[in-house]
């Protein structure tokens, strides 16, 4: 082998090594830079379903029924706002939109202000839950609680309450 041949050979395999390197490093930049964004994205999840868990507990801490006048769906006569401490009972909820979320005195929760959350509360079937009761007799109801954040679902808790 030639001096020529040997230099040609050398410059050849130093243009496949960097080639190689350049491969290997990209792929370890990508997989860094995915494994950031998915930590990233488990620790939005895990804010959103703490923020719905949470609100799962307010609830189920309230009564079934208003304590304190003839109990109707959702808010009764002269109960209005989002402020959720003078919410006295369960379906008061139905339909609040917290955003972005506060606490219960509606203040906004520091360090939350992209998160939001909102409730519904269905009457469903008791043959199908998956099927809402347009009759008014059904005593199940579906709770669903849907966090977002920047307006993306994070989470959504559901559950279902036999009332008696
Ligand atoms: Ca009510
Ligand atoms: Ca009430």
């Amino acid at each position: 082998m030639s001096v020529a041949e040997q230099k040609g050979l050398s410059l050849l395999e130093v243009l496949i090594a960097s080639a190689i390197l350049s491969i290997l490093v990209f792929g370890i930049v990508q997989s860094v830079g995915s494994l950031a964004m998915e930590t990233k994205h488990s620790r939005d999840r895990l804010t959103a379903s703490l923020l719905a868990s949470g609100l799962r507990e307010e609830i189920l801490s309230k009564p079934l029924r208003d304590p304190n006048q003839p109990p109707v769906f959702g808010k009764e006569p002269g109960e209005y706002g989002n402020v959720r401490i003078y919410f006295d009972d369960r379906d008061d909820y139905d339909g609040l939109e917290d955003n972005p979320v506060t606490d219960l005195k509606g203040n906004p929760m520091p360090g939350m202000e992209r998160y939001s959350r909102t409730i519904k509360i269905l009457r469903v079937s008791e043959d199908d839950p998956q099927k809402e009761d347009k009759t008014g007799i059904s005593r199940l109801f579906l709770y669903t609680v849907v966090v977002r954040k920047d307006g993306a679902e994070q989470t959504r808790l559901e559950w279902l309450e036999a009332r008696p």
